[in-house]
């Protein structure tokens, strides 16, 4: 699958609101923001969807994806009173940049379920 504009933005070269990188995950603000906090935790490694994930391969790198999700969060204050972190796989999972991410949201109370 060709690649998204999450590469370009793993690249600098279009802008984007970085709140935390490593050698291997990015996490940056979501343009179209859900909640008071709507954070993106990627890897660089580009992996479609959460389909393509293999559990032995992508193991390390998905725990780095979970420990930025929990770090971005604390940073954001959302750790006392929680927050949502979602991955939508596929068409029906309502997924339009396949390029795995996981959506990090809090600073409201959110609805189940979800729609
Ligand atoms: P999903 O529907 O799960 O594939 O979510 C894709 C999210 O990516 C959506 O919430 C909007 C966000 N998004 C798309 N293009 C850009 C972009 O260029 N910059 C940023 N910051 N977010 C983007």
């Amino acid at each position: 699958m060709s690649e998204t504009i999450f590469s370009k933005i793993i690249r600098k070269e279009i802008p984007a609101d970085i709140v935390y990188e490593t050698e291997s995950v990015l996490a940056f603000r979501d343009i179209n923001p859900q909640a008071p906090v709507h954070i993106l935790v990627i890897p660089k490694l580009e992996i479609p969807m959460v389909s393509d994930i293999d559990g032995v391969e992508h193991a390390s790198l998905l725990g780095k994806l979970f420990d930025a999700a929990n770090l971005v969060a604390k940073n954001e204050g959302l750790a006392e009173n929680g927050y949502r972190v979602v991955i939508n796989c596929g068409k029906d999972g309502g997924q339009d940049v396949y390029h795995l991410h996981l959506h990090v949201l809090g600073g409201r109370k959110m609805n189940w379920p979800p729609g």
